[in-house]
């Protein structure tokens, strides 16, 4: 049985949770982090000596890192699916796991800690407002490949849309003004139409409100 150390509020955890759903493997997640903690135990330790989540266990194998977890289970169990067998379809698939790891997590990161996560008064809105800036740049890339094609690598979801799929998300649920992406929210509405995503990414995330840390 597979098992995943991490809270269901983690945008790095539930990618992988609804890869798992997408695949149907039988697993279990046992929460820690965040208002779990956890991470300081030697019994963790051992696990990710980076003493972050989300940790995945298949038989003798321990993971850690999300988009190599992703990489894992789509190589193992979603071959010719969520991971192609020819490695330039595969590439085509994968260099969106690392843009998002690169490009649109870490701008938008910038907007979910500066507003999310900061207190009220603790803003500073020239950061956020940069933060948005740079994400709505990405994702107007995004809504252009996304108004020629279905799913960010071609006419089927693949792995490489789960990290950017996840993102997206938590961009729509925050109360900010944002720009239209009438492409960009096609996708949302593909997305929501699957049900291992309304279940594991379309999750509550309100305990973190101005929560810098636990
Ligand atoms: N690059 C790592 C980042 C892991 C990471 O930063 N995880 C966060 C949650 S998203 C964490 O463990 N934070 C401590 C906590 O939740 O207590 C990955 O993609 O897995």
């Amino acid at each position: 049985m597979i098992t995943v150390w991490g809270r269901k509020t983690s945008q790095n955890v539930f990618k992988v949770m609804w890869l798992l759903g997408e695949l149907g493997l039988e697993h279990q997640r046992i929460d820690a982090g965040g208002r779990f903690g956890g991470l300081d135990t030697p019994e963790f330790g051992a696990l990710n000596p980076n003493r972050k989540v989300p940790v995945l266990r298949d038989g003798d194998l321990v993971l850690w890192e999300s988009h190599t977890i992703l990489r894992y289970l789509a190589a193992r169990y979603g071959a010719g699916t969520f991971w192609p067998q020819d490695p330039g379809e595969r590439a085509l698939v994968d260099r969106w796991t690392d843009w998002t790891a690169t490009a649109l997590q870490p701008a938008f990161m910038d907007v979910f800690w500066g507003y999310f996560r900061t207190p009220p008064e603790q803003r500073d809105w020239a950061f956020i407002n940069d933060g948005l800036k740079r994400t709505a740049r990405l994702f107007t890339l995004m809504d252009e490949v996304l108004a020629r094609q279905a799913w960010l690598s071609g006419d089927r979801l693949t792995m490489g849309d789960i990290p950017a799929a996840c993102t997206l998300h938590r961009w729509y649920s925050l109360d900010l003004e944002k720009p239209s992406f009438p492409h960009l929210e096609a996708w949302y509405g593909r997305l929501q139409e699957r049900p291992a995503y309304r279940e594991h990414v379309m999750v509550s995330f309100e305990e973190l409100r101005g929560r810098l840390a636990f």
